[in-house]
């Protein structure tokens, strides 16, 4: 069975979001258009509350229940089965979607015997990366989605470095041509 995690596809990591990733907006028509090809699609959500350490390194973003948390209406969200909320605690928690408090995504992908995972969303070369790379230790046939992914690149090529480091560690880059 294959799935599709959406990685903090947020109103907050879009343009004029409060961290925007610059083209985060490009992903959602490919998102769109691959999530039938999946047996599940489930994502992500950053949520975090008003005061917490994360804000020292980042802009204050996707406080939970506040329309900066919400998905995109152009994304096709009532296809998404299930969403893990991360980023819920006080500390600088929160990159990897099984860091999510809400449910164990772990046990969750085991019960609906997920062998295959894509991954897909905001922000490559930070929680897509990081969830990646913890789905690639748990065992799990991982593969980003290169153009369903967008990076922060606040140092140029971030995201290009980040897409390389998950190959070098084992983890499959396609596109879609979509
Ligand atoms: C993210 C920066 C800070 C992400 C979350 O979802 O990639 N990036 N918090």
């Amino acid at each position: 069975m294959k799935a599709l995690l959406i990685v903090d596809l947020q109103k907050d990591f879009l343009p004029g979001g409060a961290l925007p990733v610059p083209e985060g907006d490009r992903i959602i028509k490919p998102i769109n258009k691959i999530m039938d090809q999946f047996d599940l699609v489930i994502a992500s959500k950053d949520w975090h509350p008003p005061k917490s350490r994360h804000f020292e390194k980042w802009p204050r973003h996707c406080i939970m229940e506040t329309p900066g948390a919400e998905f995109p209406e152009e994304l096709d969200s009532d296809k998404i089965k299930k969403t893990f909320l991360k980023g819920t605690g006080k500390k600088d928690d929160g990159y990897s979607a099984f860091d999510a408090t809400n449910a164990n995504l772990h046990k969750y992908l085991k019960k609906k015997k997920i062998e295959y995972l894509y991954i897909a969303g905001l922000a490559t070369e930070v929680c897509v990366k990081s969830t990646a790379e913890e789905a690639n230790r748990k065992g799990f046939d991982t593969t980003v989605i290169s153009t369903a992914t967008a990076g922060i690149n606040q140092k140029p090529d971030d995201e290009g470095k980040a897409l390389h480091e998950m190959f070098r560690s084992g983890i499959r880059i396609i596109d879609t041509h979509v």
